[in-house]
């Protein structure tokens, strides 16, 4: 495939959230701009995905002439320490409910198993693009006992009400880390608000690359997503993301 068929395929499936989560996306954002090292294509990238400080700060390192192999070191890097630190969070028999997909999550979930934690997940679809079945299915093949919700079920699957058991621990993912709560999946507030009415902590599990100063641009998606060729006339909301405030969350571990 030539470079800019390849950085076009890149940008689209960035852009229809076949590539979605933060560091996946910033990881192959970095191989699209490898491609074009310029202005245009930053900008261009950038503005794929408006609700994603890591893919600001990875192209910024990348401009300033950090090399490839750097960045990608870190992703590693950060991850390998990311799970040391979850695996001594996660308890035998633990369930853990989760949104989403979210590879700073399931990774450090994935590594817990093989650690030889016993522990099982709760997981919500993520209407309406179904990243949820995502996470099921990379815990199903890493033989982690798995449950799915619908997203309505979060009160539900959270309070351990109609013969379901409680969870004992939230993990959330991220796409932004700031000074006075984080971003994440719409849905994620709910479930924070609710994890503490229930008493349940919540940790956020995220590389520090996610952090920024700045005031974080909360994407709205097509609409054709939520209802397509809807009757005309019917008014249709996609908020992708949400802001959820530190006071909702226990822990917020990095590789830091
Ligand atoms: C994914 C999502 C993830 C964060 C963190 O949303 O909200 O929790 O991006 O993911 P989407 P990661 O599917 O719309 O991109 O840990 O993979 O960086």
């Amino acid at each position: 495939m030539d470079k800019k068929k390849r950085f076009n395929q890149i940008a689209r499936d960035i852009k229809d959230v076949k590539i979605q989560g933060a560091r996946n996306i910033a990881k192959k954002a970095l191989e699209a701009y490898s491609l074009f090292p310029s202005k245009k294509s930053k900008r261009e990238l950038l503005n794929l995905r408006p609700t994603e400080p890591m893919l600001e700060n990875v192209l910024d390192m990348a401009e300033e002439g950090k090399s490839l192999e750097e960045i990608r070191k870190h992703f590693s890097d950060a991850q390998e320490k990311i799970n040391e630190k979850v695996l001594k969070i996660i308890k035998n028999n633990d369930i853990i409910f989760t949104h989403c997909h979210s590879t700073n999550v399931v990774n450090s979930l994935i590594y817990a198993k093989n650690k030889g934690k016993k522990f099982e997940v709760y997981i919500t679809e993520s209407r309406p693009l179904f990243q949820g079945r995502k996470t099921a299915s990379q815990m199903r093949k890493n033989k982690i006992k798995v449950t799915m919700f619908v997203d309505s079920a979060i009160d539900v699957a959270l309070s351990g009400e109609q013969g379901n058991k409680k969870p004992d621990k939230v993990f959330l993912g991220a796409d932004a880390l700031t000074k006075k709560g984080i971003v994440n999946k719409i849905g994620s507030e709910l479930i924070a608000k609710i994890a503490k009415q229930n008493k349940i902590p919540v940790y956020i599990i995220a590389d520090s690359w996610k952090f920024t100063n700045k005031k974080v641009p909360l994407e709205n998606r097509k609409l054709n997503e939520i209802w397509d060729k809807a009757p005309k006339g019917i008014k249709i909301k996609n908020p992708a993301f949400e802001f959820v405030e530190n006071k909702f969350i226990k822990k917020i571990i990095t590789e830091k």
